[in-house]
Order: C-alpha cells, then sequence, then structure tokens
C-alpha cells in the first residue's frame, strides 16, 4: 500500500511539475531576468528611443500602415557620412540631477550575417560618437550598461544618437533602440524601480501570454498609490488588434488591461512611442508611426481612483503581455515598474558648541 501511495503521489508530482511547463504560455526565447532594480530613491526611471527604420530616410511617417507592407529603408538624419542609418531622442532634466542607471537596447527583427549586429555607435550631448559593444544578447536585442558613459557626461540633458544599428531593409522590417534611464531627483516621491529583459514572442495560442511580477517594495500605508508601467517590444502593428499589457495587484483578484490616450486596451502594441499618455514628439525623426517599435511609459495614476489598481500596503503585482486572439506578434524585451513607497523617516541630529567647544546640544 504504501507503495502504492508512493506511486500516487510521484504521479501527482510529475502531473503538477508537467502542468507547470506547459503554463510558460509565450514562446520566451531568453527568459525575462531582473537587469536593475532600486528599492528606494528620490526620483524616477525614463525611457527614451526612436525607431531607425522608416518609409523614407528623412521624412517622418505618420500614416497608419504596418510595417508588412512598406518598403522599410534606413533612417539616417544625423548629417555624418560614417553613418549609414542613425536617430535621436532627447531627455531633459533639471541640471541637479544625477543618472544612477543607463542602459541601452537595441536591435532588429532581421539583420545581415555580414554586420556586427554587438556594436553601434553611441553619442551623448555635446559629444562625438563612439563605438560601443553589447554587454549581452538577448535573442534579437543587445544590450549595454551605459551608466558610466551617461552619467560622467556633462550636459546631461540634449540629443542622444544611436547609429548603425545592424537591420535588414525592406518589407516587414523593424529595428530601433531604447535607453532606460533612472535618475536621482529630490523634488520627486520615493520610488521602489525594477527593470526585467529577455524576449519573448507573444503571438497565437499557446503562445499568448508573458508575466512579470514585481516584489521588493511596499505602497504607503494611506494615500494615493502612484507610479508608471515602462514597455519596450518589436513588432507591434497600429493595424493589428488583440494585443494587450494588463496590471494587476498581489491584493486585487483580476487583471485589468491598461490603456491611456495614445494606446487602447485592446491594441496596446501599436508602433508608438509615448510617455503619459502623450506621443514623444522629441525625437528625430519623430514619426508617429515608428513601423514596429513599441516604447511606452503609461501612468497608473490616472487608472488608479481610490487605489483600485493597486492599493495601500501592497507588496506584489503582476503585469502581463497578452494577445487572445493571436492578431498581432509582439515580441516583448524589457518591462519596467516604478511605484512610490514610504518615505523614510528622517532622524536630524543637531550638535551644537559653544566658543569653548562644550556641547550644548539639549535633546
Ligand atoms: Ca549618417
Ligand atoms: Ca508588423
Ligand atoms: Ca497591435
Ligand atoms: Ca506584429
Amino acid at each position: 500500500m504504501k507503495t502504492d501511495l508512493q506511486t500516487k503521489r510521484l504521479t501527482q508530482f510529475l502531473f503538477v511539475f508537467l502542468l507547470s511547463l506547459v503554463t510558460s504560455y509565450a514562446q520566451t526565447t531568453t527568459p525575462f531576468t531582473q537587469r536593475y532594480e532600486t528599492q528606494g530613491i528620490n526620483g524616477d526611471l525614463t525611457i527614451i528611443g526612436n525607431s531607425i527604420l522608416g518609409d523614407s530616410p528623412d521624412t517622418p511617417y505618420n500614416g497608419d500602415t504596418q510595417n508588412n507592407f512598406i518598403d522599410m529603408v534606413f533612417v539616417d538624419v544625423d548629417n555624418n557620412p560614417n553613418t549609414f542609418n542613425s536617430s535621436s531622442a532627447r531627455f531633459t532634466t533639471s541640471s541637479c540631477n544625477r543618472i544612477v542607471y543607463a542602459g541601452l537596447y537595441w536591435g532588429a527583427v532581421s539583420a545581415p550575417a555580414s554586420l556586427d549586429p554587438e556594436t553601434v555607435k553611441f553619442k551623448v550631448p555635446g559629444r562625438g560618437y563612439q563605438d560601443i559593444t553589447a554587454d549581452v544578447t538577448i535573442d534579437l536585442i543587445y544590450y549595454k550598461d551605459v551608466t558610466d558613459i551617461v552619467a560622467t557626461n556633462s550636459p546631461i540633458s540634449g540629443d542622444y544618437w544611436v547609429a548603425n544599428i545592424s537591420t535588414s531593409e525592406g518589407p516587414s522590417s523593424a529595428a530601433g533602440w531604447s535607453l532606460v534611464i533612472v535618475y536621482e531627483d529630490p523634488t520627486e516621491t520615493r520610488k521602489y524601480i525594477s527593470t526585467f529583459d529577455g524576449f519573448s514572442v507573444v503571438q497565437d495560442s499557446p503562445n499568448n501570454q508573458v508575466d512579470f511580477n514585481y516584489s521588493g517594495f511596499t505602497t504607503p500605508p494611506s494615500g494615493p498609490v502612484e507610479g508608471r508601467v515602462g514597455v519596450a517590444a518589436l513588432e507591434g502593428d497600429l493595424g493589428w488588434y488583440g494585443d494587450q499589457m494588463l496590471f494587476k495587484a498581489d491584493g486585487n483578484p483580476n487583471f485589468t488591461a491598461l490603456y491611456d490616450a495614445e494606446n487602447e486596451a485592446n491594441n496596446f502594441f501599436n508602433s508608438k512611442i509615448t510617455e503619459n499618455g502623450a506621443q514623444v514628439a522629441d525625437r528625430n525623426l519623430n514619426s508617429t508611426n515608428t513601423l514596429g517599435w513599441d516604447q511606452k511609459l503609461l501612468n497608473l495614476t490616472d487608472l488608479n481612483p481610490g487605489n483600485s489598481l493597486i492599493g495601500n500596503g501592497e507588496t506584489g503585482a503582476t503585469v502581463r503581455v497578452t494577445n487572445d486572439v493571436g492578431g498581432d506578434w509582439i515580441y516583448t524585451f524589457l518591462n519596467t515598474f516604478a511605484i512610490n513607497i514610504i518615505e523614510p523617516t528622517l532622524q536630524v541630529i543637531t550638535s551644537v558648541e559653544d566658543t569653548s567647544g562644550n556641547q550644548i546640544t539639549h535633546h
């Protein structure tokens, strides 16, 4: 009988184990791992970036067609003959603020083998291009920690350029770059900030979702809970629907579809670069349709009346990229989370001495 029971338990274990394997829904070729985390900073995370292919080398594309139906060509707007493709995005912040982290992602849906995809040219405000080589390859995406380059440069604010991304041209091509910046700003609320990168193709069932789990924070015990979720992905199309980004705080029973003025709940991945519900125009080229490069920072505050989306004292949340109908294939490679947390209680100890050096501090 004991043997039967052991066999039964082993069978149950194997069943649960196999079930856990098939519930890894998306076709994740590079598992998502945490790239950056700070458990407390007065500051914020932002993402700047751009596509580097379009329907013209020097004119923004503002139509609503998919990249699949456009003869995609290199964008090249830096007036520099030594680069074959180039695009820029602007970062603006107070000069008093301090960069604590900067991470650059670049990549393409397809690229000729003849070019070195791991190396690109990177230009920070007031400087010339420098060659940088990826720290890691994340399937079609390349990543380099550029904190040293960005944090030591002055000014911090200005145009950031990336050039010579290895990519194919022609229909269905898509390529671009995203620069994640975490900065200290004493005027900002205290936040927990975390980023994950990997590579996951969300497409038809059964590869129709990927989850990002955030923990290691506690939201304030009272008052409104504010924060932002960021995402970057290849191959989101404006003209194909069904793709969503969902959010669920641990204390809530259900997922809620995120949306804002530029990103629909049922067409979240739409070839747009947006921040807080608006197109980011400080880019060159500044196409409203990037033809396959999605990059968004979505403000949770508007979706959180009465803390209905994420509440006080919350310690975990899950972000889900999904497509239940399989209309649009999404290649997600970056997810970011910033949430306000309890302000630390500052204990200020003042010591005062008289002119003879005697302590006259009163406690
Ligand atoms: Ca050029
Ligand atoms: Ca497409
Ligand atoms: Ca879409
Ligand atoms: Ca697509």
